[in-house]
Order: C-alpha cells, then structure tokens, then sequence
C-alpha cells in the first residue's frame, strides 16, 4: 500500500504580514516587506498587521506602545496599502491570536525552537535572561498567519527560517488531529530586489531597527540631509564601483549600496552598474542618497500628515479590527472543535 499524498489545500488564496512597533521601520522593512504588500493587494486578499504582542517580547515603553503602532499603520498606509480594500490592524485587538499560540505551543516541539537563529541573534549570550515571549515569538508567528488560514506571507530573507516553523507548526497539527488540509502550509514570499538590505556599516548584518547606531540604517521618516549625511558615510573601499556584477564578490558593503541602488530605482543591477561601473563613490554616493530621498520624502510626508490626526487612524484600526475578528473567530471557533475544548 502506498501512502496517498495529503489534499491540497482547498481554502481562499490569502495574504498576511506584520510588522513591529518596534523603533521606526527602515529602509529594509519597506524594501523587504512593505513595497510587496502594496504590489499583493491587486492579487489578494491581504491582512496587515501591526504585530505589538511580538513587540512586548523586548519590552517597549508603554507609554509609546500605542503611537508606535500608529506609527507603523501610517507607514502602511502611506506607502500605498489601502485600507479599505486590505485589512489593516493591530495584533492584541484580536485576542484568538494569543489562544491559537497556546494551541500552538503545545504542537511545537523545543528542539524546533532552539534551531530559531533569531532568537540566538537577539538573545545574545544572554539567553537565559531573555523573555520566554522572545523564545517563543515563531509560534505567535505562526498562530497570526494561521489564524486567518494565509497561504501566502511577503517578508524578508531573514524571516524564511521563521515561515519554515510556520509550514512545520501547520503540518503537524493537520497530522496530529487528523485533518489533513484544516491549515494550509503557508508560502513565504521572499523573492525580489531588496528581500535582505544590510546594515550601512557592516556589510554582514541586516539593516535592523535594534541596531543601536542610527548611522546603520536609513528610516523611513529620515530627512533628505539626513539621508545624504548616511549614505556619505556608509562603508566603502578605495576601489570604484565594479563595472559589472562579478566585481561586487567579496565587496558586501559595495554590493548592498548598488542593490539598494537598484530596488528603489526598480533597475537591474547590471543596469546600475552599466551607469556608474568605473565612478567613484563621490558620484555613485550622492546620486544613491538622491534616489532615496525622492523614494522616501514623499512617503514620509503622508506618514506625517496621517500621525497628525490619530482620531482618523484610529477609526481605520477599529474597523480593521472588527473585519480581522470576523475572519479570526469563525477559524479559531473551528480549532476549538478540532483540539475537543467544551463549547458553550
Ligand atoms: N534588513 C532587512 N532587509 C529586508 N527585509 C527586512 N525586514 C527586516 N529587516 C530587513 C523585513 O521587515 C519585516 C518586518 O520586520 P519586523 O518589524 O517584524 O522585525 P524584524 O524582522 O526583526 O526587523 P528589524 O527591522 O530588524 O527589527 P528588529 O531590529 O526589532 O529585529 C519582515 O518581513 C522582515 O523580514
């Protein structure tokens, strides 16, 4: 006898994605993820979250917890995501996101979690006194994405370990319950210019809002002197720019510039280097910073006019949330069935 593969998942094609309220988002978040989740909407169904349960996992200041995620909506909203036709919300109004961690949880298996290599980055030598939310963050993760039953998730490289965790939480589950199609196996969607952008400084870190030194990392609200004054002093080395891709082997920090180079531009990166390949970076610099700031000023200023009115923000998280919870509820009230919790 031989085993028969297991249905394909029969459920609507649904993108879901978050990001931090964490410090402001960057260079990376955009290119990573925010510019995708603009160019999904016209394909899917797509969910938006403001993930601030994962943010507690380091401690934010409470205080600045709420403008933060107002923050990031903004950030949303300006680079193009509409919320009227995406979902765009905030992870602690839909509380069956902490119910289906706990489901979660008891289907994750430690071994799993301990490969996490983020969570290695993050805690540090200091393991031990990292949050158990911070260890735990990939199975809140993946209960997000699940909770909606997404089949597809836009992130950056440096999630693709995390959304592999998520595929594995969902198998299991489908397995351990006997019900082989319940989750779907969600699919990162990584591929495309800009899927891991490094840090200004060190060519073999990622861009990161944690990285104490601002001069890492371009922020999405940076100024156009700011983001010169940045670009002017990121890492380099005494050679020109190489006049054709070979040439970025071993130059991480000269490779990351002219990638970024091309994602904000939306060329090749032969075509970058067809322009500038034999300049020096006193050229190639100020025309990067150039670029940068005609992709981000305007951005920028929505962002300021929409955290200008948080009442308006505000009314677009509420429904957000309302539309969320539909979704959430009927699904987690499935798993609740599923897993034989007594229902009222
Ligand atoms: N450097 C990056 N290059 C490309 N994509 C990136 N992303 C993050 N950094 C880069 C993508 O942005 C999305 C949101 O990330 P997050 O807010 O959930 O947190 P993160 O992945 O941990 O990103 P940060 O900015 O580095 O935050 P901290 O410093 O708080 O950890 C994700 O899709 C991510 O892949």
């Amino acid at each position: 006898m031989t085993d028969a593969a297991p249905p394909a998942y029969q459920g609507p094609q649904r993108v879901f994605s978050g990001m931090q309220p964490t410090n402001g988002l960057h260079l990376g978040n955009y290119l990573g993820a925010l510019q995708k989740f603009v160019r999904l909407q016209d394909q899917y169904d797509c969910i938006y979250c403001i993930v601030d349960l994962h943010a507690i996992t380091v401690g934010p200041d409470p205080k600045e917890l709420t403008n933060r995620c107002r923050e990031v909506a903004a950030a949303y909203i300006a680079a193009g995501v509409d919320p009227k036709k995406s979902i765009v919300f905030i992870q602690s109004a839909v509380r069956e996101h902490t119910e289906l961690t706990w489901v979660f949880n008891c289907v994750a298996r430690m071994g799993w979690l301990e490969r996490m290599t983020q969570f290695k980055d993050k805690a540090g030598k200091h393991a031990e006194r990292s949050s158990v939310g911070l260890f735990d963050y990939p199975v809140l993760q993946a209960a997000d994405i699940l909770l909606y039953k997404a089949t597809h998730v836009p992130v950056g490289e440096d999630q693709k370990q995390h959304l592999e965790l998520s595929r594995d939480i969902a198998q299991k589950f489908n397995n351990d319950y006997g019900r082989a199609d319940f989750f779907p196996l969600p699919e990162p969607l990584i591929q495309g210019p800009g899927a891991r952008i490094m840090s200004l400084r060190d060519g073999s870190k990622k861009m990161s809002k944690s990285d104490p030194s601002d001069m890492t990392r371009i922020n999405m609200t940076d100024d156009e002197a700011t983001i010169l004054s940045k670009i002017k002093k990121a890492t380099t080395d005494p050679l020109p720019v190489p006049e054709a891709e070979e040439g970025l082997k071993g130059r991480a920090e000269v490779e990351n510039l002219v990638g970024i180079f091309a994602a904000v531009t939306e060329r090749s990166v032969a075509d970058v280097l067809a322009e500038y390949g034999g300049k020096g970076f006193g050229v190639f610099k100020p025309a990067l910073a150039e670029a940068l700031a005609a992709k981000l000023s305007p951005i920028a200023g929505e962002m300021r006019r929409l955290t200008g009115d948080p009442g308006a923000l505000d009314a677009i998280l509420k429904d957000g949330a309302e539309r969320a919870r539909a979704i959430a509820g009927p699904i987690m009230a499935e798993v609740r069935d599923v897993v034989g919790f007594w229902r009222a």
